[in-house]
């Protein structure tokens, strides 16, 4: 039986960081981030007051997806340290009160995974039915079903005359969750975490594990539940962990059954629904965000999960792009103030808010002059594919320059000194050149920073129970310019305004924020009745 989590719910009042750890802090100068310098950090994460740090996969990997290809659960990518380094990482963090969040990849392995090795050697192997495969005949694919990152979802393997699916790359086999063997060695591994002290889980793809290939089935198959509740039942009952699914296919009908406040099967999902609106076919085929549109999805989802789901709040994640030069306006003159906007309008809502790291600091995306300065799988393929098809190539570098994933795996910008205080040696991946002016120790002391924004959201959030558990009313919903709503909780209400745009506007006395005290904003002066470029306020007010 689910325990009741209302007891446990301490994920429900935090703030989460999310750590790329390739990008963050390079401690022994190979020009790659790893665990202890993240542990040289952790000062930094309290004091900007987060609870728990998501960290993307540092398992071992061949890293042709970045650690999302994993070659072994157990262990350590020797870039970022060892399992004594993890240890003492969970023990530093332990005493900061911070919470370590693991990234299991649970849908695929690397093709170099011990399993995927003995797998592919024949079908009478004993691992060979841990993964997806389809009788054919090679140059004869089983179906039409693409990869997410370009070309088929069949690669042939000769051994067995077979091929096998990947929704990724063809270093990512996918693993075939209808062998019950394959699941408990899943739950297993997920346990032996728990047990060394890891906080809680990030499950990448999961809602993509029940696929049907055959069947053209990819997402939300027909099994999902059964297996995510035998997942849950093995691993997260009882025990005090955050959970949190990426589920690219989640509605908010099927986000708020994933969330159930039962704590049948996970804390909360991620949805993207909000993160689709600036695009008109692929994600790289380009179409400005429509505000009233973003108001929608944010509308329906705060209201149709209270009380009854749990929401994830993110502009960002290690896949999209920085959300200052993506939705605000990363211009020298607007770069902060539409940052802080974006924070107030998203850290007001009801939920778990995530930081991807340098959000906090307004982190712009980059652009490279040359293709040949991006690793990122999927933005290489893209180009190479679109380039085929004829596109031309100044158009594609704007796909890339908008959507590439690179854009968020920069290195983070803690100071002005060279590559911006991330890496002594050269960095994997070169850093954004605009860290002389955008980086942590030039906002640290400043309290109109995006920085300092950052860090009064999260005290806030500490301080007022509205924050975490207010219902919420959508203000002024036909405005084309203002987003604006309404919390309240036990007698408190919680009111947020936000000008979206550069340009200012007269608020019209129906819509005026009314009463309560201003608890925040992003201008020092300000009119009632009048919207600056970007503003926003957070005013409070108890009955
Ligand atoms: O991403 C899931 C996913 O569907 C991505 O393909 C996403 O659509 C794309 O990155 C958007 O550009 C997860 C991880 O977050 C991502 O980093 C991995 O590459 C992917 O799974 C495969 O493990």
């Amino acid at each position: 039986m689910p325990f009741n989590k209302q007891s446990t719910d301490w994920w429900k009042k935090a703030v989460i960081y999310q750590i790329y750890p390739k990008s963050f802090q390079d401690s022994d100068g190979d020009g790659i981030g790893d665990i202890p310098g993240i542990i040289s950090r952790l000062n930094y994460l309290q004091d900007l007051g987060v609870n728990a740090i998501w960290l993307s996969p540092i398992f071992v990997s061949p890293q042709k997806d970045n650690g999302y290809d994993i070659a072994d659960y157990r262990k350590i990518n020797p870039d970022f340290g060892t399992l004594a380094d993890f240890d003492r990482l969970v023990a530093e963090a332990g005493k900061c009160n911070i919470k370590i969040i693991l990234d299991l990849v649970l849908n695929h392995t690397s093709d170099e995974h011990a399993w995927f090795i003995e797998a592919r050697k024949g079908r009478n192997n004993y691992y060979h039915d841990y993964y997806v495969w389809a009788d054919g005949e090679k140059e004869r694919l089983p179906n039409e079903l693409g990869a997410a990152f370009g070309g088929s979802a069949w690669t042939w393997e000769p051994t067995c005359r077979q091929y096998y699916f990947h929704q990724f790359l063809p270093q990512q086999p996918d693993l075939n969750w209808d062998n019950p063997a394959l699941r408990q060695e899943l739950y297993d591994l997920i346990n032996w975490w728990t047990a060394r002290g890891a906080g809680g889980f990030r499950l990448d793809v999961i809602d993509q594990i029940a696929k049907e290939p055959d069947k053209g089935i990819t997402v939300n198959g027909p099994r999902l539940m059964q297996y995510l509740r035998e997942l849950s039942d093995h691993c997260f009952q009882g025990n005090d962990l955050v959970t949190v699914g990426e589920t690219w296919g989640a509605d908010w009908e099927r986000a708020r059954a994933y969330s159930n406040p039962d704590g049948s099967i996970f804390s909360m999902v991620f949805q993207f629904q909000h993160l689709l609106l600036d695009q008109s076919g692929e994600k790289w085929d380009l179409q400005p965000l429509e505000l009233a549109k973003l108001k929608e999805v944010i509308n329906l989802s705060q209201t149709k999960m209270h009380g009854c789901g749990w929401n994830s709040l993110f502009w960002n994640n290690h896949d999209t792009p920085r959300i200052v030069s993506r939705w605000g306006n990363d211009t020298e003159k607007f770069r902060e103030k539409s940052a802080q906007m974006l924070a107030m309008l998203l850290h007001g809502l009801g939920g778990t808010p995530y930081i991807y790291q340098g959000e906090e600091l307004g982190m712009t995306n980059v652009r490279f002059d040359s293709i040949n300065d991006y690793i990122d799988a999927e933005t290489l393929n893209m180009f190479n594919e679109r380039l085929e098809k004829g596109f031309d190539k100044g158009h594609i570098m704007q796909s890339v320059y908008a959507k590439s994933r690179d854009n968020a795996r920069t290195p983070m910008q803690w100071d002005s000194s060279v590559n911006a205080g991330f890496s002594a040696g050269s960095p994997w991946l070169k850093v954004n050149q605009n860290y002389t002016v955008i980086n942590f120790e030039a906002q640290r002391r400043s309290e109109g920073s995006v920085y300092a924004c950052y860090k009064k959201l999260i005290a806030l959030r500490k301080a007022y129970d509205v924050f975490a558990y207010g219902d919420f009313q959508m203000l002024a919903m036909g405005h084309p310019d203002l987003f604006a709503y309404q919390r309240h909780y036990r007698g408190k209400a919680l009111t947020v305004f936000c000008n979206f745009r550069e340009a200012a506007f007269t608020i019209d006395g129906e819509l005026m924020p009314i009463g309560g005290e201003l608890l925040m904003a992003n201008y020092a002066n300000i009119k009632i009745d009048f919207m600056q470029p970007y503003e926003a306020r957070i005013y409070y007010a108890g009955t």
